[in-house]
């Protein structure tokens, strides 16, 4: 097989094909040894580079690999709400209104409070420095939380839980969220808990500015749901989204994503913000919610957000699914650490 590899790829232009059927025999290979990539054209020393190059080369091969690779999530289904994920499919994002309970939001948002007043003691004059042209001043981890305080040109104050064991039981209970989790693993085929829970307050900023950032924030197969903890009004920086753009990607789309992944691979990327032409904003739908809505999104969703006006504010709860087992998860991030231009 190397060698048939080995012949095809002096002129992968014209082996487009056959160089795919051989990359899905190897994948295939892969699954049947357990997720072992050695002995295989994936293998890490020689041609599991080389596979890496054609793939950042050549966007048709790119594209088919990643067809193939998207049909298969870990096996796993339990279909527990067909409708919801109809929608899924169909739109990339549905919000269910009232997902949590007011008794609930009320011990979250006591929590975030709690956590934000306490925020601003642990940036140092130091870590100010440091991050003074920075979007974020990145601050310590402290019993188990790491703390970001926006530039007030950005005006965010994120505290994120990393590791379950070490988080308050309000943010334990997201981390174990059935209903949640078997929506995610149901829609990405692959079961898993979240890696990262994150609280963030954001207020209006010091300046205000007419761009907007919109973007997808990857292309693995990862999941993001924003739980909203007050009622907003339009004033109160709605998150906003493009319904149905995380999927069937227009020629324009499929070059820029293909450039994307060529120079840092399938995971959270700098170069991942659009033109607004790229996209369609004035389809765009706004999440202006209440208290105990939550929207379930795919990352690859065309999205942004309106800055809070007239001291608006909006407090939510950002839950990250990132480690999901899926098989484009496995053998694309895998080779990811290959001939990425960072
Ligand atoms: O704050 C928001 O509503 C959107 C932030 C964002 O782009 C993201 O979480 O990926
Ligand atoms: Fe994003």
């Amino acid at each position: 097989m190397f060698k048939e590899f080995d012949q095809l790829k002096q002129n992968p232009k014209a082996n487009e094909g056959k160089i795919l059927k051989l990359l899905i025999e190897a994948v295939e290979q892969v699954q049947q040894n357990d997720f072992k990539f050695s002995n295989t054209l994936l293998h890490e020393y020689g041609r599991g580079i080389e596979v890496k190059m054609l793939l950042q080369s050549y966007p048709d091969l790119f594209w088919g690999f990643w067809d193939y690779l998207s049909q298969y999530g870990s096996g796993y289904r339990n279909m527990g709400d067909s409708e919801i994920q109809n929608t899924l499919n169909k739109d990339g994002v549905i919000v269910l209104k009232n997902f949590i309970d007011a008794e609930t939001v009320k011990s979250l948002r006591n929590e975030l409070e709690k956590q934000t007043a306490l925020a601003t003691e642990h940036i140092t004059d130091e870590i100010k420095q440091n991050y003074e042209h920075h979007r974020y001043y990145v601050g310590p981890e402290v019993d188990g939380k790491s703390i970001n305080i926006g530039s007030p040109y950005d005006a965010r104050v994120q505290i994120s839980y990393r590791k379950e064991e070490l988080a308050p039981d309000c943010i334990k209970a997201l981390f174990n969220h059935e209903r949640l989790n078997h929506i995610v693993g149901d829609y990405t085929g692959g079961l898993t808990k979240p890696q990262d829970v994150m609280m963030e307050k954001i207020s209006p900023p010091l300046m205000f500015r007419d761009n907007d950032w919109w973007h997808i924030d990857n292309l693995a197969d990862h999941f993001k749901a924003q739980l909203i903890l007050n009622d907003m009004d339009i004033n109160d920086g709605p998150f906003k989204f493009i319904k149905g753009t995380h999927k069937n990607f227009s020629a324009k789309q499929k070059a820029r994503y293909h450039k994307m992944y060529a120079l840092q691979g399938i995971k959270t990327q700098e170069s991942n913000h659009f033109e607004d032409e790229f996209t369609t904003p004035e389809l765009c739908t706004e999440f202006v919610a209440n208290a105990g809505d939550i929207a379930l999104f795919d990352p690859k969703l065309h999205h942004s957000w309106r800055y809070p006006y007239d001291n608006g504010e909006r407090n939510n709860i950002f839950i990250y699914y990132i480690k999901i087992p899926t098989l484009k998860n496995k053998i694309l991030g895998r080779i990811d650490q290959y001939l990425n231009f960072k």
